[in-house]
């Protein structure tokens, strides 16, 4: 069955997610479609976005002729205003789909939550669960048995090692490293290029190599 998809913001994140629809229609024979995007920028609104409209803010969702719904703000350490944004999206009732990148490579026995994107070159290993509203972005690996909680992100060329586990609205950063078995608190950042090789409590800010605290969120 073919998805008609709104999109919850329209920057470069979601950019991203329409390619990734569009390389998915490709191969498939049922094709989805992103058939609109709700942005809360004014200046945006009658503009097109990759040939889709922007059709007002976050509230006109329900005037979308769509039967599916997707958080495509991205995030660069925030990870309240993605969930925030999800419970948007739950309420509205339409389907929360998954999003992944044809140049994806998820194994069969890796469970996604509802709302998660996998990105081009991203890889999802056997026994792997990724969570809700999860951004695995281009080329980032989660290796098998780890777990990735709700809301996080795992930028670009991250790679989070076997049986690690990441809590719920985290971000990993870019290129980053989280060795076998480490557990990396709620809301825990880890800095650019960081390895992670003892566990980060939550609300931790983490970088370097190995990774030390730098600052606690509040
Ligand atoms: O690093 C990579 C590969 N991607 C980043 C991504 C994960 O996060 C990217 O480089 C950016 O750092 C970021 O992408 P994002 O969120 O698309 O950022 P930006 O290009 O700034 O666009 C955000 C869009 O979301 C803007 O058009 C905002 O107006 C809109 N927006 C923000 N908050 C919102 C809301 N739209 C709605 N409807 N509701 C909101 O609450």
């Amino acid at each position: 069955m073919s998805r008609r998809i709104a999109l919850i913001g329209g920057g470069g994140h979601a950019k991203v997610i329409i390619d990734a629809v569009r390389m998915m229609g490709r191969f498939a024979t049922a094709l989805d479609h992103v058939v609109a995007i709700v942005d809360d920028d004014s200046s945006k609104h009658g503009s097109e976005i990759m040939g889709i409209p922007v059709i007002g803010p976050t509230v006109m969702v329900s005037q979308a002729d769509a039967d599916s719904i997707f958080v495509a703000v991205g995030s660069a350490g925030d990870a309240r205003p993605r969930r925030r944004l999800f419970d948007i999206a739950t309420a509205s009732g339409l389907a929360l789909p998954t999003i992944a990148h044809p140049a994806s490579i998820v194994s069969p026995d890796a469970s996604i939550g509802d709302g998660t994107c996998l990105l081009a070159a991203s890889v999802v290993q056997v026994a792997a669960t990724v969570g809700a509203n999860v951004i695995v972005n281009t080329g980032a690996i989660v290796e098998h048995d780890a777990t990735i909680g709700d809301h996080s992100h795992v930028c670009p060329g991250a790679v989070v090692l076997g049986n690690a586990r990441v809590g719920q609205a985290c971000h990993i950063g870019a290129g980053s490293v989280v060795v076998q078995g480490v557990r990396v608190g709620d809301g825990a950042v880890v800095a650019a290029g960081a390895v992670v090789r003892a566990d980060v409590e939550p609300n931790q800010v983490v970088g370097g190599v190995p990774a030390r605290v730098m600052s606690v969120l509040s």
